[in-house]
């Protein structure tokens, strides 16, 4: 890890000069309560220094914290909130659902609607299971390619994250890559030795891996854009390359869409780029802002699943109505003619006007973005895999996202994670957020 983090909580306070005491109140509170004052190590601003804002309320594309400032928002719940906060129609469902129940343990419709709709909007996927959380998406995708190979190890990508389980907290991104703990401890060192990492855009790397272990490698998982270093898109031809190369071997090529998901396009990655993956975990947009996750494919793997086959997975909320319905509004809402256009539009208009404010003020920044997601890289080197992404200044980053911070724009509290437009933001968000990050850029580079 050589990226340059400031220090953990030391920064300057997250609303310098606006007055955030009652966040600040809540934040000391918390830190009694809950390991670090969180539920999820990113959002207490370790990654930029200070205290992180505790949030009110969110409408569209704007938030509001305990202290009453208001914020254009880039993170958007971390992506499941691609409709806006407190879409309305999202809202009615969920209230018009939980009227009938809020979870029985037993079958209920909205899974068959749900399931239909995924299976109907995603390439690869022929049958899904849903589950609570993109972790249990991947941890459980892992358990099926290892059933359905017989085979024990599993390669992913330097950099990128897949959720908190053992086998995938190794050189991982989000959030262990802010902290500086890409390997955790806890993670059983032979639990360790079935993960093989390398690094991302490099066949070379992926082919000596295979070459090396090949009758071993269980499946490949992958964020076929990465989202977790920042946005980082595949080079042209390497994900085809991936898939020819793990189709050689037997092994399974298990896409990490999650974060992807009908957000870089409608029908996901898979779409964008003509992967066909065997196995696709999903999470974030399918729960509309309701803790959900799923993983699906080829119906030949996916019926190893219990109880059609032997790998056994459950799960007590799985499917439950509140989230299915959430899930529903979003993805029928998207499939809407020019929703998912505009939304793509309007994240290609500010990154463009980033860009532009890039070149006028002589900053050789890296702006990546893939559909609705992007990251400002505060480094000279265009950013392909974590070595690149290691680069940035993050130090930089941090005193950029408390100026836009001052300038109620709220992004994302580290420079190893995405920034995600809604289908709520406006013409007049995408300026003031570019007239915001023109001034800041202008402080804390000058
Ligand atoms: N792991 C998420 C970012 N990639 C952050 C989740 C959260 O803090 O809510």
């Amino acid at each position: 890890m050589s990226a340059d983090r400031p220090n953990a909580n030391s920064g300057p306070p997250a609303d310098a000069g606006r007055g955030t005491q009652r966040s600040e109140e809540l934040f000391a509170r918390a830190k009694e309560l809950m390991p670090g004052g969180v539920n999820s190590p990113v959002r207490s601003f370790r990654g930029v220094g200070g205290s992180p804002l505790f949030i009110a309320r969110g409408a569209g594309s704007h938030l509001w914290d305990v202290d009453g400032h208001e914020y254009i928002d880039y993170i958007g719940s971390w992506g499941p909130l691609i409709l806006g906060h407190s879409h309305p129609e999202v809202i009615a469902a969920i209230k018009r659902t939980a009227e009938d129940g809020t979870s029985f343990g037993a079958p209920s419709p909205l899974e068959v609607e749900l399931a239909e709709l995924v299976i109907d909007l995603v390439p690869g996927v022929e049958m899904v299971r849903m589950v609570n959380s993109g972790t249990e998406a991947t941890m459980s995708a892992l358990r099926l390619a290892r059933a359905c190979t017989g085979r024990n190890k599993i390669v992913k990508f330097i950099g990128c994250y897949h959720g908190h389980a053992d086998s995938l907290l190794i050189k991982a991104g989000s959030g262990a890559a802010t902290l500086g703990i890409p390997d955790s401890p806890g993670v059983p060192a032979t639990v360790a030795a079935t993960t093989i990492a390398v690094p991302f855009n490099d066949v070379a790397a992926l082919e000596a891996a295979f070459k090396a272990n090949g009758g071993d490698i269980a499946g490949v998982i992958l964020e076929p854009v990465v989202g977790n270093m920042g946005v980082v898109p595949p080079r042209p031809g390497y994900l085809e390359a991936v898939r020819e190369i793990t189709r050689d071997y037997g092994a399974l090529l298990i896409f990490d869409e999650v974060m992807t998901g009908f957000r870089v396009a409608l029908h996901c990655a898979q779409s964008l780029y003509g992967i066909d993956p065997d196995l696709t975990c999903l999470g974030k947009v399918i729960g509309g802002g309701l803790p959900v996750g799923a993983y699906g494919g080829k119906r030949k793997f996916m019926e190893m699943v219990a109880p059609a086959g032997p790998m056994y997975q459950a799960g007590t909320l799985s499917g439950n109505p509140l989230a299915m319905a959430a899930g529903l509004v979003t993805l029928r809402k998207l499939k809407e003619p020019g929703v998912f256009e505009g939304l793509a539009a309007r994240t290609d208009e500010l990154v463009d006007l980033l860009r532009q404010t890039l070149r006028r003020l002589n900053l050789k920044y890296q702006v990546n973005q893939v559909g609705a997601m992007f990251t400002l890289f505060f480094t000279d080197r265009p950013v392909w895999n974590w070595d690149d992404a290691a680069t940035c200044d993050a130090k930089r980053y941090a005193a950029f996202f408390h100026a836009m911070l001052k300038r109620g724009v709220h992004l994302v509290p580290s420079q190893f994670e995405a920034c995600f437009m809604s289908a709520a933001h406006t013409a007049a968000d995408v300026e003031a957020t570019a007239r915001a990050a023109q001034e800041a850029l202008k402080e804390v580079c000058g």
